[in-house]
């Protein structure tokens, strides 16, 4: 089998997909590409999306870390990345396309409103990366590619102190389904490798790191994802991290 992952360094769902290429112990080549740029490729290279992560197996092209969930399943059936029984399976994709759209999306915006206030640290998230230029460089002229993917994802100001005020319900989601059996196995399912890479995005923020860790989603994200890049010093308005410091919901 023949598997290319055009990664970003540090994307989450980049590690999502790493880590389902690995349980079904798929060798793959990574390609890793800096955000905005990633668009002319994958769009040159004729890809569905230009969204990262977009994966080439078997001449096949695939954007979408959910489509790319299906496609390895398919391909490589052995483990599962999603239960045979139907109920369970509609559950665990329930728990993926929230992960990928509610929770992923919102770490996003987070990371790059925080990003925006300490470039430097963005050299720790380059840590392995291969992106054809030195890390001091890309990290020196990172500016204007921030404020490009803040316009992309909506990372303004309003909209990220919303996504902090919601992230105590986004966390009592995830120890609900953990809680519930749905994720947190002994075998990761799609599920678990979508909402693990975003927390372990999270946990890289000092700023949110305190609120997830000792959780049950916390210490699934440090379970799957221990080797996850980058950290981000305290930069977020104390008032933003208000309803972090609220109790979690019994
Ligand atoms: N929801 C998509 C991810 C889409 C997305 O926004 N990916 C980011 C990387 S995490 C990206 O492509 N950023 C570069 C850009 O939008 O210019 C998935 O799970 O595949």
């Amino acid at each position: 089998m023949e598997a290319t992952l055009y990664a970003i360094p540090g994307s989450h769902p980049s590690w999502a997909v790493r880590k389902m290429l690995e349980l079904k112990g798929i060798d793959y080549k990574r390609v890793d590409l800096m955000p905005v740029v990633s668009r002319g490729v994958l769009r040159a290279m004729r890809f569905p999306g230009v969204t990262i992560p977009s994966l080439r197996l078997d001449g096949r092209k695939l954007t979408g870390s959910r489509e790319i969930s299906r496609a390895l399943d398919e391909a490589r059936p052995d483990p599962p990345l999603f239960p045979a029984d139907e109920v369970a399976r509609a559950r665990v994709e329930e728990a993926e396309r929230w992960g990928e759209s509610v929770l992923s999306d919102g770490i996003r915006r987070i990371l790059w409103n925080a990003a925006r206030r300490d470039r430097s640290a963005l050299r720790g998230y380059l840590e392995g990366a291969r992106i054809g230029l030195p890390h001091g460089v890309a990290v020196a002229t990172a500016a204007p590619f921030i404020a490009m993917e803040e316009r992309i994802h909506g990372s303004n100001d309003p909209r990220v102190k919303e996504d902090l005020a919601s992230l105590p319900g986004w966390l009592d989601q995830v120890d609900g389904w953990i809680a519930e059996g749905v994720l947190g196995g002994d075998a990761p399912n799609a599920a678990d490798l979508q909402i693990a890479a975003a927390l372990a995005l999270a946990m890289t923020l000092d700023d949110l790191r305190p609120a997830i860790e000792a959780r049950p989603a916390g210490r699934l994200a440090g379970r799957l994802m221990p080797e996850f890049p980058g950290k981000l010093a305290p930069v977020l308005p104390a008032d933003w991290l208000e309803p972090l410091r609220q109790p979690a919901a019994a």
